[in-house]
């Protein structure tokens, strides 16, 4: 009943597991993300889940274990609400893997991501009740859906920080902008963890568990890490490299497209910047003619801790090839690496580098 039919033009990379994202041009369109265009990022098949028999149990180091309905949860803590943009590490991997190949991983564009309202309870309200006990330095997130890509095969998990989990903006959420989640986003209730890489945003949760030590689960333990550049990724041992949390500034040039042919004259150039963490954009520059040279985009959407900004400026291209590039800069003053050269990484995480759009002005 509550599925949300996706649009047709939706980029699939993989059916089975369910793997797409959104065209860019609907993310220009608008701050928040319409629910039939928002990427789907699974490791295996969505898992048959019954809200009415669904229990959430939180347990570990804690001083009451709890187990929760949804009807529960909902009675017992105050329904919270916030914008947030969530955004796979893997986004715009096709920009490393034209550097160097990276098999076995979905060749994401710069469309897995989105942004959209989130309604749900605060962790931190749920964490107060049962009681963190001292040792508890990580909140591990357990989902129902069985993956075979993990090794062995075995629920979606992840984990964040203590400090993180207690922040209040990690939601456990059940909504999406204004309507109920739907099964492929999660239902009947996903963790939501703004500034975050996506794969922490655990969905169809069933288990909180708080621990000394980081979730032992494949992909928090093996998948989305960050690995030095010569490491095989199959033969790396669990713990390798470095766990994604907190992302980093990134943007990308939604409209005009790579490669594509437009009319000499003034061309508007629209993109999103996203800061990550609890930062937020302060600033895009736009380059056409690949960086020697800068403008400033004008910021379409508020600044906002959580969300990306939208960007825009015009550029008044005369005849010719022209390199549009664009970099944020975040509320750190941290801005993007130039290459996709100098981020290359073997799982193909968390390219932010400038992106470069070529086009044809006639
Ligand atoms: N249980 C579970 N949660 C999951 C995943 C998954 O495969 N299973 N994928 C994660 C990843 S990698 C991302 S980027 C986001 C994607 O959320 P979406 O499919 O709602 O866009 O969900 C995260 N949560
Ligand atoms: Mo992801």
């Amino acid at each position: 009943v509550t599925a949300v039919a996706k649009r047709q033009d939706m980029v699939v990379h993989q059916r089975d597991p369910l793997n797409a994202e959104s065209p860019p041009e609907v993310l220009g369109a608008a701050m928040q993300t319409p629910l039939d265009a928002f990427y789907m990022r699974n490791h295996g098949p969505v898992p048959k889940l019954d809200a009415s028999t669904w229990r959430l149990r939180v347990g570990g180091d804690v001083d009451c274990e709890l187990e929760l309905s949804l009807d529960k949860l909902q009675e017992r803590f105050p329904p919270r609400e916030l914008t947030a943009t969530l955004q796979c590490a893997g986004n715009r991997r096709a920009g490393l893997i034209a550097v160097r190949d990276i098999p076995g991983e979905v060749p994401w564009r710069g469309g897995a991501t989105g942004t959209a309202s989130w309604r749900g309870v605060a962790l931190r309200d749920v964490l107060a009740v049962a009681g963190l006990g001292s040792e508890a330095k990580y909140v591990a997130f357990l989902g129902a859906d069985v993956s075979e890509e993990a090794d062995p095969p075995q629920p979606f998990g992840a984990s964040i920080p203590r400090h993180k989990a207690m922040a209040g903006e990690v939601l456990l959420a059940w909504q999406m902008n204004g309507r109920p989640l739907t099964p492929l986003h999660g239902a009947p209730l996903r963790v939501v963890v703004p500034g975050y890489i996506g794969a922490r945003s655990v969905k169809w949760v069933t288990e909180i568990t708080a621990r000394a030590e980081p979730s032992e689960n494949y992909f928090q333990a093996s998948a989305y890490r960050l690995l030095t550049p010569e490491l095989d990724p199959d033969l790396a041992p669990p713990g390798s490299g470095v766990a994604l949390g907190a992302i980093a500034v990134n943007a990308d040039i939604l409209s005009p497209a790579d490669g594509s042919t437009v009319a000499a004259g003034p061309v508007e150039i629209i993109g999103y910047a996203f800061a990550g963490g609890d930062r937020h954009i302060v600033r895009v520059d736009v380059s056409d003619d690949g960086g020697a040279r800068w403008r400033q985009a004008e910021l379409i959407d508020p600044p906002a801790p959580w969300a990306w900004r939208r960007w825009r400026v015009t550029f008044t291209l005369p005849r010719g090839r022209h390199q549009i590039v664009a970099r944020a800069w975040d509320s750190a003053a941290a801005t993007q690496p130039e290459r996709a050269e100098h981020v290359w990484n073997p799982k193909g995480y968390a390219n932010n580098a400038w992106p470069r759009v070529n086009v044809d002005a006639v």
